[in-house]
């Protein structure tokens, strides 16, 4: 354990690249918005100064509308394709053209819990771009105000190839125009465990339109080539708008009140849209033909993490947890193994992830569910123990896949062992 522990704090610095961190050396060589969030939570442990300015550094890419794009590129890195000039966003510094999932609030709320004066002041001074933040999701992705947070790219959701986008990806007319290309992915990684290149060509079309519309949202929301809700992003942004409101009373930001209030109560009602009958679970949902999503996933498993549902529904998530967890040597998979589609190799389409796992245990845990939680958390730890920090993990076997020596998932490490000893402390009074 003390081992991993150090292993974890040296990826963590080898990964850094000057005030911000890459997700893994090669495969990912820019700064990434839930990556740096995560991997700022993991080096608050150790050095706090240096997680804040890992907050700093992603903020500076924020963009004037309050967006805070899912790659900042501080440098054309031929590793990675798609780079900054296909996403050409005319943005100083260059970044993709949308988001990814917003638990920076969730995250910068657990410093000023944890934390001192220092954090609080540090709070003080991004909570008026946290708003922003915030007041961007809700206008540009919800702009008829349904209380449903929309992705414009698989990639918003951070869960790049699950299953979950195949019915909004398959009506995407791959463009005619589409440019020869070469993806890096496959030269770093194998390509079973990466998206396929019909998936590479439908996510390079949607980059397409949003350049040739200047990356206008109201556009993109009304034309674009996939619209989708995400159990994921409406979930952790309910949660992120949850924890905001709680550290603007903490902050005595009496102004921001109400308008956080709003998004809490919108999003929460616009849950329902999500909830799918006939799995008895909240999946992803199209926007443009109101077709569901068919399987659970760890993004669905995020319900107790926003704290949704009616008492049967919580029910029912719970039964699809407990039987989930049942069939998997290791969760949280990605994908329900239960279900045809389920690869447990590849990518998003069955393996399991760290930081999803992460806001899986925190939500478990305030719902109650301690059994499960702790299920979760030591199935975290034993994978990251057994296989090391990998990108991602096969649930049957633990394998340790996709790059090595990811930073987010040594963050998660760190902080699952950091409340873990805190808790043991506490216990023995
Ligand atoms: C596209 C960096 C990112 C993660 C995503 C993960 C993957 C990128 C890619 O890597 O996405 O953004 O090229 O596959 O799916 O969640 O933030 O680790």
């Amino acid at each position: 354990m003390a081992q991993r522990i150090q292993e974890a704090i040296n990826i963590i610095k080898m990964n850094d690249r000057g005030g911000y961190t890459v997700p893994t050396n090669q495969l990912y060589p820019y700064q990434w918005n839930w990556d740096s969030a995560f991997t700022a939570l993991g080096i608050w442990h150790f050095n706090k100064w240096r997680a804040w300015l890992e907050i700093m550094s992603l903020l500076d890419g924020q963009w004037q509308d309050g967006m805070i794009p899912h790659i900042v590129f501080r440098h054309n890195d031929p590793d990675y394709f798609p780079g900054p000039a296909i996403w050409d966003t005319n943005t100083e510094p260059p970044t993709s053209g949308h988001s990814q999932p917003p638990v920076l609030a969730s995250i910068i709320w657990r410093f000023v819990q944890m934390g001192t004066d220092y954090d609080k002041r540090k709070a003080i001074e991004v909570f008026p771009k946290l708003m922003a933040y915030h007041r961007w999701f809700s206008n540009a992705r919800d702009p008829n105000n349904l209380g449903i947070i929309s992705i414009i790219h698989p990639w918003e959701s951070g869960r790049d190839n699950c299953p979950d986008w195949d019915i909004g990806m398959q009506n995407i007319v791959i463009s005619g125009n589409l440019e020869r290309y070469t993806r890096r992915d496959t030269s770093h990684v194998d390509s079973n465990q990466r998206p396929t290149q019909d998936q590479y060509d439908r996510f390079i079309t949607i980059v397409n339109f949003g350049r040739e519309c200047d990356w206008d949202s109201q556009t993109i929301y009304a034309n674009g080539p996939f619209l989708m809700a995400d159990p994921g992003v409406q979930f952790i942004f309910l949660r992120a708008s949850r924890d905001l409101l709680a550290m603007a009373h903490h902050l005595e930001m009496d102004l921001a009140i109400d308008e956080i209030k709003g998004w809490v109560e919108q999003v929460e009602a616009g849950s329902d849209f999500l909830w799918n009958d006939v799995v008895g679970g909240y999946c992803a949902r199209d926007l443009r033909t109101g077709q569901f999503s068919d399987a659970i996933t760890n993004a669905s498993m995020l319900s107790f993490f926003a704290d949704v549902g009616s008492p049967e529904q919580r029910k029912s998530m719970e039964a699809h947890c407990r039987r989930i967890l049942g069939a998997s040597a290791f969760g949280m998979p990605s994908w329900d193994p239960d279900h045809q589609a389920f690869e447990s190799q590849r990518y998003w389409r069955g393996p399991v992830w760290a930081i999803m796992n992460h806001m899986v245990i925190s939500g478990l845990e305030d719902a109650g569910l301690v059994d499960l939680a702790a299920r979760v958390r030591n199935d975290t730890i034993n994978l990251i123990n057994e296989h090391g920090m990998a990108e991602y993990f096969d649930p049957r076997d633990g394998d340790g896949l996709g790059g090595m020596d990811f930073s987010w998932t040594a963050a998660v490490y760190l902080d699952l062992y950091k409340t873990e000893v805190a808790a043991s402390i506490v216990a023995a009074g």
